[in-house]
């Protein structure tokens, strides 16, 4: 397959999975619906060919993990195990219902192919260092991806974190900020600004990148050239868009937390199943 075909397929599994995600939260009704849409092409590109998986056999220790610390981003990432085969995409429709295997937040108890447990916010950094760590101690290739929110890392958690990865040169551990300016309530340079991103993390001895998050082809060339980077952790700040590809959700300001029509459901599955069809 030519890198032109590879990328053209990542894209269309983003809108796989998009259009997945809203299938489990127009069901249900709400659901963390911004926060999901921005993360879904960084996840198109690790579960559609970057990471080293078998979804007939999950738990593989030598297999590559993601922590998805942003763990309100659950329906995403369940979007993408399902449709990798991880567990029959039915189980999608029982979203945050009763008795479900898929809760609005990571649970790796719970869900065939989550590694980690995640939704109290920050704390996902520190246990993706212990697991780079500890996958390394063992002797491992593997590789630890961690998915960061922007509101987030004004957790002082991440930093700690950061420092240490840096400190124990893990260039198995490659994070994201899902820059995507917002957080629950407003914009994250009204509430708490970040600044410069990219520089606190070079400036904690990181290897550090700035991409469109939204472009497959530069996430995955991000990700390469992370992987180059020897003897430091790398981080791929994503410039994303909270709700992307669900045009109501990117129109709200407010779009962290959503109700969901079936009639705002309907329609946004129909633009993205149509670009399915022309792309
Ligand atoms: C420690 C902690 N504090 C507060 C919350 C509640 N909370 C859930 S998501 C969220 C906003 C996160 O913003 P951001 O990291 O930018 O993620 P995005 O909404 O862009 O996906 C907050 C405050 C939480 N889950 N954990």
């Amino acid at each position: 397959m030519s890198g032109q075909e590879k990328i053209r397929e990542l894209e269309k599994f983003a809108v796989q999975i998009r259009v997945e995600t809203l299938k489990e939260i127009g069901t249900l009704g709400f659901g963390h619906l911004g926060g999901a849409m921005s993360i879904v092409d960084t996840l198109a590109v690790l579960y559609g060919g970057v990471m080293n998986i078998d979804p007939q056999n999950p738990s593989w220790e030598e297999r590559d993990w993601l922590v998805c610390s942003k763990g309100h981003a659950g329906p995403a990432v369940y979007a993408a195990l399902a449709l990798r085969k991880f567990f029959p995409m039915e189980e999608l429709e029982t979203l945050n219902k009763p008795g479900t295997r898929l809760p609005s937040h990571c649970d790796r108890n719970l869900t065939t192919g989550i590694d980690m447990t995640t939704g109290s916010l920050g704390q996902g950094a520190s246990l993706a260092v212990g697991i780079a760590l500890g996958n390394r101690l063992d002797g491992r290739t593997s590789y630890t991806y961690l998915i960061l929110g922007d509101g987030e890392i004004q957790e002082g958690q991440v930093w700690e974190a950061v420092l240490y990865a840096a400190h124990q040169k893990l260039d198995n551990l490659i994070a994201f900020v899902d820059y995507n300016k917002k957080q629950l309530d407003g914009y994250t340079k009204d509430i708490n600004d970040l600044g410069d991103i990219k520089a606190k993390f070079e400036s904690f001895g990181w290897h550090a990148q700035e991409v469109d998050g939204s472009s497959v082809r530069e996430i995955y060339e991000a990700i390469e050239k992370a992987k180059g980077a020897k003897g430091r952790p790398s981080v791929i700040v994503l410039h994303t868009v909270k709700g992307k590809g669900c045009r109501f959700a990117e129109n709200a300001f407010l779009n962290h937390h959503m109700t969901v029509s079936k009639e705002q459901m309907a329609e946004a599955i129909a633009e993205l199943e149509q670009q399915l069809q022309t792309g």
